[in-house]
């Protein structure tokens, strides 16, 4: 075993954070009251490669490991979330597919723009009625002979209106349940495509989430990725693949929550010291501090795994499950150790407490990790 990260990987490490601390701190604060999308930092993270970062150079990437995206994510996510989803969804959820299961026109036409960060991609698989139970997809996607008629709405769409290309997923086969589902490459300027409300949500507020609807949409038979019915499948591995970018950022927000709450603890006085060197206040420093470091080597080890081409779906459920869930641990503690300060936005800890919820819901909640884990315990 190595704990040692690459120069390479501490080099990216160290170019997210300096963005991070130095850029996007900046106007956290005032993205989150007004629920801005940040499309300043997403051109700037673009032209710094992040965006494609995991894809190959030969498709415009920067052909980097998932260790290094890892890294990168985290130290985003320390300041600012709504930012580092959209490198998580174009990376995983977006890019990894296509260049894996895209015909070469397809890693041409739409790969390229995106790895490069000339375009920005969203994934739409969530529906009204189908969130967790992903294979009831109602959205239909019509074998019209040369092309595919899409019908239908998807639900709570990370960068729905920011994004130019749509992965899309729907239903070609009723009859057939989940192998009959199919997915598409889908341009966002296509006719019948009509965007719903910008969500007004609780946490990553500047994140660009809609309701997307499709009416009578022509997609050219060409932009379906992979197999007739392959499409479930093939979300399933995407996910795979985009809850380690999730995880990542939810240690990144728990992270950043423990590092606000150790500066205060040890400025803020009460009853004649430092209040970190009150037990009650050193214990929980500690006990955030554990669960940071097994959240990060769980993050690290499902990266690990898929690097070396080993099966990871489950650790990164495991990796997922945890983070999350000691994200909001996590910084419901610092914002405690942070008492009145806490609870008001200038501190920035209630922010990341508000993002760290989101953490627990998408991608896969919590518990239908716990429903990924538990079956390949069942299994056999
Ligand atoms: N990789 C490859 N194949 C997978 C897979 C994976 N990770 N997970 C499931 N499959 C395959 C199964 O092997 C099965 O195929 P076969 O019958 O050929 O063996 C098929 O997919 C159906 O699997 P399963 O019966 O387990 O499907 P379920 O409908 O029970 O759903 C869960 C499984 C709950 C895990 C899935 O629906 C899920 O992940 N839901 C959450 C979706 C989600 O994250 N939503 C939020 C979207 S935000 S982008």
């Amino acid at each position: 075993m190595n704990f040692e990260f690459t120069e390479e990987q501490k080099m990216i490490q160290q170019a997210a954070k300096d963005y991070a601390q130095r850029e996007l701190i900046k106007d956290a604060i005032e993205r989150d009251e007004k629920a801005e999308f940040p499309a300043k930092h997403i051109k700037n993270l673009a032209g710094l490669g992040f965006l494609g970062m995991m894809t190959d150079p030969k498709y415009g990437g920067g052909g980097m490991d998932a260790i290094s995206y890892v890294l990168a994510i985290e130290e985003l996510s320390k300041v600012d979330s709504s930012v580092s989803v959209v490198v998580s969804v174009c990376n995983s959820l977006v890019n990894w597919g296509i260049e894996i299961y895209g015909t070469e026109e397809q890693k041409e036409k739409y790969l390229k723009p995106l790895a490069r960060g000339e375009k920005i991609g969203a994934f739409l698989l969530s529906e009204p009625e189908a969130g967790s139970d992903a294979s009831s997809q109602r959205t239909m996607a019509e074998d019209k002979g040369d092309y595919y008629l899409l019908n239908g709405t998807k639900n709570w769409i990370s960068n729905a209106n920011s994004a130019s290309t749509y992965v899309v997923i729907a239903q070609t086969y009723p009859e057939k349940k989940y192998r009959g589902i199919n997915a598409f490459i889908v341009e966002k300027d296509s006719p019948g495509i009509s965007l719903g409300k910008h969500e007004d949500k609780m946490g990553m507020r500047s994140s660009d989430t809609h309701s997307v609807m499709f009416t009578d949409v022509k997609v050219p038979k060409e932009n379906r990725i992979g197999e007739d019915g392959f499409g479930f499948k093939y979300a399933m591995k995407v996910l795979d693949g985009g809850r380690i970018g999730i995880a990542a950022q939810a240690l990144g927000i728990a992270s950043g929550a423990f590092d606000l709450a150790l500066k205060y603890s040890k400025e803020r006085k009460a009853f004649g010291t430092e209040i970190c060197n009150h037990q009650a206040i050193a214990f929980k420093l500690s006990d955030m501090a554990v669960k940071i470091e097994a959240a990060r080597f769980f993050c690290l080890k499902a990266a690990w795994l898929k690097d070396n081409n080993m099966p990871y779906g489950i650790a990164s459920a495991m990796a997922k499950q945890y983070s999350a869930d000691i994200a909001m641990e996590v910084t419901t503690e610092a914002v405690q150790i942070h008492g009145g300060y806490g609870y008001v936005k200038e501190y920035h800890v209630e922010r990341l407490m508000r993002d760290a919820k989101l953490t627990q819901i998408y991608e896969g909640t919590s518990e239908i990790q716990k429903i990924v884990i538990s079956r390949s315990l069942l299994k056999d």
